[in-house]
């Protein structure tokens, strides 16, 4: 049976959301907001936008709409420059074995991603034609929580909602994939990502006798 698999971008496939942090973090500390770790997991999976409302609704801050799309616009740049040098080492480990797995079997590949800058990430890092499909923070108007970007996915791959597996590093994410009654699978801390319905430390954790079960089933 041909399945949906339905990747997450940031955290899953490549480390960046090590650089949506640094940039966040810089524009919190140009506003006097401190910005942890902690804070920044709620930020995961959830669009730019939004990402600076939760931020300044941390500092109190009412802010113009001017401001902010001027701390909209800095921030991307910041992110941006972090990616002029990336290659295919930014993919995280064990990526690739389950990428490689999947075309073989002939399933459905999509990325599910809330960042408008997916398509040059995936060009960079070399894996742009792995992906049947691709929906990314340019063709939703919702972000996850809200399970738009899966639903789009799916509905691509010609495939049911039942019949699609999505992995994610957010807790918006995985909310988003279990509201669609997609099967979730959390990458990352079992603290964090508790909702999902199967959670892995990283791909390495992943062996393709899983993913072989997750086909049949
Ligand atoms: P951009 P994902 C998300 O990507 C990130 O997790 C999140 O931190 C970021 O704010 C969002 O994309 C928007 O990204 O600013 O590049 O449009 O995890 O859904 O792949
Ligand atoms: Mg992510």
């Amino acid at each position: 049976k041909v399945k949906a698999f339905i990747f997450d971008l940031d955290g899953v496939i490549v480390d960046t959301a090590k650089y949506h942090y640094l940039a966040w973090q810089k524009i919190a500390n140009q506003l006097g907001i401190e910005f942890t770790h902690q804070h920044n997991e709620q930020l995961k999976g959830v669009s730019r936008v939004r990402s600076l409302d939760l931020i300044l609704e941390l500092g109190k801050i009412q802010a113009s709409q001017e401001d902010k799309n001027k701390w909209l616009v800095q921030k991307n740049e910041d992110y941006l420059s972090y990616l002029v040098d990336m290659d295919e080492s930014e993919i995280l480990p064990g990526v690739m074995p389950i990428l490689k797995f999947l075309k073989e079997k002939k399933q459905g590949i999509a990325l599910g991603s809330a960042s408008k800058n997916a398509k040059p990430i995936l060009e960079k890092t070399g894996i742009l034609h792995y992906f049947d499909v691709i929906v990314d923070g340019n063709d939703v108007s919702n972000a996850k929580p809200d399970p738009e970007v899966f639903l789009q996915a799916a509905k691509l791959l010609h495939a049911s909602n039942a019949d699609s597996i999505v992995f994610e590093d957010s807790v918006a994410g995985v909310q988003a994939a279990n509201i669609a009654n997609m099967t979730s699978v959390g990458i990352g801390e079992e603290t964090v990502l508790h909702e999902a319905k199967y959670i892995f430390r990283d791909f390495t954790n992943i062996d393709t006798n899983f993913i072989e079960a997750l086909i049949k089933k």
